[in-house]
C-alpha cells in the first residue's frame, strides 16, 4: 500500500509540474531575431544594390537601373572610393562575384555577363546566356547564378556553360522563387527574395531552403525608417565571419553575425 501511496505522490508532483511548464509555454514571449546587431555604416543612397562581395577588407558593390549602372570598389568604413567604372547606358547591372581575380557583373536583360580585371577594372571579355540575370556568387571551382526564379545555377566560370542547377523548394516542397542576390557561406548559399525582408540559407546540393531570416528590424536600425519600397538586395561576407547586408538605395550598411 506504501508503495501505491508514494506512486500516486509521484503522479501528482509530475503532473502539477507539467501543468506548471504547459502554463509558462503559454506566456507570449518575443520572438528572438536569429542575428545581432554589430556595426552600423553608411550607404550610398544612389546605389541600386544587384551585387555586394568582399574581397579582402575591400567592398566590391555592382548597382543596376538603366544609364545608372556601376561597379564600384570603396571603403566600407570610409566610403573611400578606390575604383569605379559606369556601364554603357544600354545595360542594366545585376549580381556580381569575384572568382580568380576576374569580377563577373550580369545584366538584367541583355543575356550578358562582363568579366573585369579586380585590380584595374579593365574590361576582359563577355558571355552570352538566356534569360535574365539577377544573383551571382561562387564556390570553390564554379559560379552560382540566379535568374529570379526558383533554379539555381552553377556555371563554369571559364566558359559560363551550365554545369548543374538545382531546384530551390522549402521542406513542404513549395518552390522558393525570385531568389535575388546571393552569397555563399559556410557551404550553403544565401538568397534574398524579392520582396522581402527574407534571407534564406539553401543546401547547394539538395535545394532544401534549412532556414528563414527576418531582417525586417533593420529598416528602423539605421537613419531613419527604410521603406518597403526600397527592397533588402546584398549579402556580403567579411574575412572577419560577420555579414554585411543592405538594400536597393538604403542609407546604411549593416553587419549582423548570425546567432
Ligand atoms: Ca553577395
Amino acid at each position: 500500500m506504501k508503495i501505491i501511496y508514494y506512486i500516486a505522490v509521484c503522479v501528482v508532483f509530475i503532473t502539477v509540474v507539467s501543468c506548471d511548464q504547459n502554463n509558462s509555454n503559454n506566456t507570449i514571449i518575443p520572438a528572438e531575431p536569429d542575428f545581432t546587431l554589430e556595426n552600423i555604416y553608411s550607404h550610398n543612397t544612389s546605389y541600386f544594390t544587384q551585387g555586394f562581395e568582399f574581397v579582402g577588407d575591400t567592398l566590391i558593390e555592382g548597382t543596376g537601373q538603366d544609364g545608372f549602372s556601376k561597379l564600384v570598389k570603396y571603403n566600407y568604413e570610409t566610403e573611400n572610393i578606390y575604383d569605379q567604372i559606369s556601364l554603357n547606358a544600354l545595360y542594366f547591372g545585376e549580381g556580381i562575384t569575384i572568382f580568380d581575380n576576374v569580377i563577373y557583373q550580369l545584366t538584367y536583360t541583355s543575356g550578358k555577363c562582363f568579366k573585369y580585371s579586380l585590380d584595374s577594372l579593365k574590361y576582359l571579355g563577355e558571355f552570352e546566356y538566356d534569360g535574365e540575370g539577377w544573383g551571382l556568387t561562387h564556390d570553390d571551382s564554379l559560379l552560382i547564378m540566379s535568374n529570379g526564379s526558383s533554379t539555381i545555377f552553377f556555371r563554369d566560370p571559364l566558359t559560363f556553360e551550365i554545369i548543374k542547377q538545382i531546384s530551390v523548394k522549402d521542406s513542404n516542397d513549395y518552390s522558393i522563387d525570385e531568389l535575388n542576390e546571393l552569397e555563399y557561406i559556410n557551404d550553403r548559399i544565401f538568397a534574398n527574395i524579392w520582396h522581402s525582408d527574407d534571407i534564406v540559407i539553401i543546401d547547394p546540393i539538395t535545394g532544401y531552403v534549412e532556414k528563414r531570416i527576418n531582417l525586417s528590424d533593420l529598416r528602423t536600425a539605421g537613419e531613419g525608417t527604410i521603406s518597403t519600397f526600397n527592397v533588402l538586395n546584398g549579402i556580403a561576407l567579411h574575412p572577419n565571419g560577420n555579414i554585411f547586408v543592405t538594400g536597393k538605395n538604403w542609407p546604411n550598411i549593416f553587419e549582423i553575425k548570425l546567432k
